[in-house]
């Protein structure tokens, strides 16, 4: 892949004189906040812009810089780029897989149109460009364990068809442009700090909730249903290990990552073993399930791990007495 001289300079300016000025797109969602906090505490507290459509509660606004972005709006974005003087985009606002088939004009309009721009004003003003992709881009004629990086994809949701469409024109802004694009398809991600929205793997977070607060659950998943997982401190490490790896690195664009996998009663099974042997779940599938019923069980993730260090160390166990400990204190 060409190395533009710009991609050059930002690897320097990772490593040396200044750290780069980074803007996170939808900072408000269930990854944005606590990635905005790891860059912050990494690059400083002026150097990372959050911005979203919604207006921060109280006391997140106080953080630091917080700016209103609508992704549609290519000249917005655009001058938030310039006047903040932007060198790398982390590009999180998209509409996640349940989300995506409620409102498919949405979901078309925020993933596509959305990520066109952000890529578009990268190939303009030379900024790397860290769009994270899914484990929804996979489709239902994909191998279901061990799915390779390279393998059928044939997604049927919008959310996966927008994502495959995100991965490839990264790639092809990259190799034509020489855009710094880099995504990883994330698992679902288990987080206590903010709420789920709008995904398929939500219910491995509303359990807890569900827990704690009445010590029983309808889960809109089959209990069988097997899916990969990560803990968000797995991830946001992951994802700034991507963000910051060297160029030279990378021998591909996208990278699976995988840290655990669990069904439903396996998760149940685990809450009744570290919370209420009484919690009690029964199963309700909705059209989740026929999402789910198309994704990978298990995902491999070798090239992740040797390129850039992947190595999640956090799993199902540890997830659920993470998650117990951190919601307990809201029930009480
Ligand atoms: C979803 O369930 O839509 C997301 C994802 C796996 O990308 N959590």
């Amino acid at each position: 892949l060409r190395i533009m001289p710009r991609a050059a300079l930002a690897r320097q300016l990772s490593t040396g004189a200044r750290p780069p000025r980074v803007l996170v797109t939808g900072s408000l969602g269930q990854l944005g906040s606590t990635m905005v906090s790891t860059l912050r505490a990494k690059l400083g507290q002026e150097n990372v812009v959050a911005s979203d459509i919604r207006k921060p509660a109280r006391g997140q606004r106080d953080l630091g810089p917080f700016v209103y972005a609508d992704v549609l709006n290519r000249r917005a974005l655009e001058q938030i780029i310039v006047d903040h003087g932007i060198d790398w985009v982390v590009h999180f606002s998209a509409i996640l897989s349940a989300a995506g088939e409620r409102n498919p004009a949405l979901g078309l309009d925020v993933n596509i149109n959305g990520f066109q721009n952000v890529l578009e004003l990268a190939r303009i003003h030379g900024l790397r460009v860290l769009s994270p992709s899914t484990m929804g881009a996979f489709g239902p004629t994909t191998p279901k364990d061990m799915t390779p990086d390279l393998t059928i994809m044939r997604p049927n949701t919008i959310y996966g068809i927008s994502k495959v469409h995100m991965e490839l024109l990264g790639e092809y802004y990259c190799e034509k442009f020489g855009v710094d694009f880099r995504s990883l398809r994330y698992p679902g991600i288990i987080s206590a700090d903010s709420p789920p929205g709008g995904g398929t793997t939500d219910y491995a977070i509303d359990i807890f909730h569900a827990a704690l607060k009445q010590n029983r659950y309808t889960c809109f998943l089959r209990p069988e249903t097997r899916l990969p997982m990560a803990y968000i401190d797995d991830c946001i490490v992951g994802t700034m290990q991507l963000l910051e790896a060297p160029q030279e690195a990378l021998t591909q664009r996208v990278y699976n990552v995988h840290a655990c996998d669990f069904s439903p009663e396996e998760l149940a099974d685990e809450v009744r073993r570290q919370h209420s042997a009484d919690f009690a779940i029964d199963y309700c599938p909705d059209f989740r399930q026929g999402i789910a019923d198309t994704w990978p069980r298990t995902m491999a993730d070798e090239p992740a791990r040797r390129d850039w260090g992947w190595n999640p160390v956090i799993g199902t166990t540890d997830i659920v007495r993470i998650m117990l400990a951190k919601l307990a204190p809201a029930y009480r």
